[in-house]
């Protein structure tokens, strides 16, 4: 369904080793049917192509970003000063620093250049993906009714007792 319809979230990621835990994000948005692309953008070593996402996202129609990275995790920040559009940041667990040097990187924007900052990893990108819906839904009828459903068969496969 979602692969006719142009893209409207943009999952973004420093290295091809991210791409483990971003594929959590586009897993979620393919369930919720939300278009989506998914792209290798790094800050550091591909300076030119993050500038070239960043301008070009608005205009080609995407609606939010979410963006992973890890260690020096410029690039959720950077995407943020060069789109205005809502950007979602998902800190990828590290080798050196399990994380943590990837939360402060992404989380600790200066005043006025906002990334909403998931958790790290594997959760945070599930949640940079239903997030990303919950944006979309506003102003989206049929994807708020699918979050709606999504969210109470999580809720009804919550077991009363363990097993
Ligand atoms: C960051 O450096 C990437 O986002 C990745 O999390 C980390 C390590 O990248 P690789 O050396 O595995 O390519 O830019």
């Amino acid at each position: 369904m979602a692969e006719d319809q142009p893209p409207l979230v943009g999952i973004i990621m420093g290295s091809q080793s991210d791409w483990d835990t971003m594929r959590h994000a586009a897993d979620i948005l393919e369930e919720l049917g939300v278009a989506h692309e998914t792209r290798i953008v790094s800050a550091h070593r591909t300076p030119d192509r993050l500038y070239d996402y960043a301008r070009s996202a608005k205009s080609r129609g995407l609606k939010v970003v979410i963006g992973g990275a890890g260690g020096a995790a410029h690039l959720p920040g950077m995407t943020a000063a060069l789109t205005p559009l809502p950007v979602l940041g998902v800190p990828v667990q590290s080798k050196a620093l399990s994380g943590q040097d990837s939360l402060l990187s992404i989380a600790q924007m200066p005043g006025g250049v906002p990334v909403g900052t998931l958790a790290i990893g594997k959760a945070g990108a599930k949640n940079a993906g239903l997030l990303a819906a919950a944006i979309l839904a506003a102003f989206d009828e049929a994807l708020a009714e699918r979050l709606d459903a999504w969210r109470t068969a999580q809720t009804d496969a919550v077991a009363e007792e363990p097993q």
